[in-house]
């Protein structure tokens, strides 16, 4: 076992630089996917495997790739997570796992550790959902899941993705032609914050993640008829407004119904914004959770006809999609209870855990081994300013990141 200790130091001087690289427009750490801040943030961290000695390029997808050659070469192991975040959020959320990847490349290199695998550090491009109903994008670009459908969708001002990639310095026929070649990849790993009350509440130091959230994602569009609000009688009404506000209702009475199911409707927008209109059209975008694939598929069925429901009532149309509709998805045996291995021989406190949040690993874990390594998050809390994780949880979570690599090259692939 590596007596190998990652330098706390520098990954909080690292996150804290990366955290000057913000929208300060907005509250709390903003990047959000296709902002310059984005950009700004995905060519620090490039700049930071570059320092570590990694050979570095940007894929198709605006993915960037840092590449430690191994010994023998052929085989990889990959590691990574984003750099993008919610509007608005944190700064630990992904950034965790990017520069723990880059912090163990380093420890590697200063230890003369030479694996026998290619060792691979992604920064993926766009994890969080963007405006055009899309998220964990850079991913979905490695492993063939965009298409022309991707790259026609159009955010509430018309514009579609393809107009918008350029922007961000992807040409949209590249984003197509972004498959990663996932044979020669032994195994995928990403240390991330756990961004819930779990390990905290248990006082565990590791959570081995087993499973990821399924996430299906809607957008519905309510059109009803635009009215004075103080002459139209109620009864004359139709009302897009009220139509959207009684589905945000039904979304969170359907998740109410599971057992660890979540359900959100984190987006509405209605037209015209004026205190004293009836309003003509509401947009709503939301998502389901949860471990149960026929849960999630149920739940995408009754939304779908409690917001008809909603809408005929009113005399009011709506129209609705699923941009999304990932299954949940169970890690892999050999890597997750490696980790597991790991947590207890360097004497760390673990658990077993569901993850709520999406993830890149998520999409990875269709084209080759994958395991999650979580660490405390302060209250539970992420996606928001409060969001906070102890250096003292970060480092463990790095040695448990670096010590499963050296397992993974030793064990399986080469
Ligand atoms: O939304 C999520 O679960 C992840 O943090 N992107
Ligand atoms: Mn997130
Ligand atoms: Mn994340």
């Amino acid at each position: 076992m590596s007596t190998i200790t990652p330098v706390g130091e520098r990954f909080h001087a690292e996150l804290t630089e990366l955290s000057t690289l913000t929208d300060s427009d907005r509250p709390g750490w903003t990047r959000r996917a296709l902002s310059e801040f984005d950009i700004a943030g995905r060519d620090f961290a490039r700049t930071l495997m570059k320092r570590a000695g990694l050979e570095t390029r940007i894929d198709g997808a605006g993915n960037v790739i840092g590449v430690l050659r191994g010994r023998l070469g052929g085989r990889e192991i990959m590691l990574g997570s984003h750099t993008d975040t919610v509007d608005g959020g944190g700064r630990f959320d992904g950034v965790t796992g990017v520069l723990g990847a880059i912090e163990v490349v380093r420890l590697l290199q200063e230890s003369d550790v030479r694996l026998d695998h290619d060792l691979v550090v992604v920064v993926f491009f766009n994890e969080e959902p963007n405006d055009f109903g899309f998220f964990c994008v850079g991913s979905r670009a490695m492993t063939r899941l965009v298409d022309r459908t991707t790259l026609a969708a159009v955010d509430t001002t018309g514009r579609s993705l393809a107009q918008a990639l350029p922007d961000s310095g992807i040409d949209p026929e590249s984003f197509l032609d972004a498959a990663y070649d996932f044979s020669k990849v032994t195994a995928f790993l990403e240390l991330h914050i756990e961004q819930g009350p779990e390990l905290e509440r248990i006082g565990k130091q590791i959570g081995v993640v087993e499973t990821i959230t399924g996430i299906n994602h809607f957008k519905a569009l309510f059109t009803g008829r635009q009215d004075h609000a103080g002459t139209t009688p109620m009864d004359v009404r139709a009302d897009a407004g009220c139509a959207a506000a009684g589905t945000v209702l039904a979304v969170e009475a359907i998740a109410e119904s599971g057992t660890n199911t979540r359900g959100t409707s984190g987006q509405i927008q209605f037209t015209p914004e004026a205190v004293n209109v009836v309003s003509a059209t509401a947009s709503l975008e939301g998502e389901f959770r949860g471990p149960d694939g026929s849960w999630l598929n149920e739940a995408q069925r009754r939304l779908t006809s409690a917001a008809a429901e909603q809408s005929e009532k009113r005399g009011v149309h709506v129209e609705m999609e699923w941009t999304t509709d990932d299954a949940p998805v169970p890690l892999h045996e050999p890597i997750t209870s490696t980790i597991a291995e790991v947590a207890d021989d360097l004497g760390l406190s673990r658990a077993t855990m569901f993850s709520g949040a999406g993830h890149d690993a998520g999409i990875i874990a269709a084209k080759t081994q994958v395991g999650m390594i979580f660490v405390p998050s302060v209250d539970g809390r992420s996606h928001c300013p409060e969001e906070f994780t102890d250096l003292g949880d970060i480092v463990p979570g790095i040695s448990v990141l670096l010590e499963a690599v050296l397992r993974v090259d030793g064990r399986f692939g080469s």
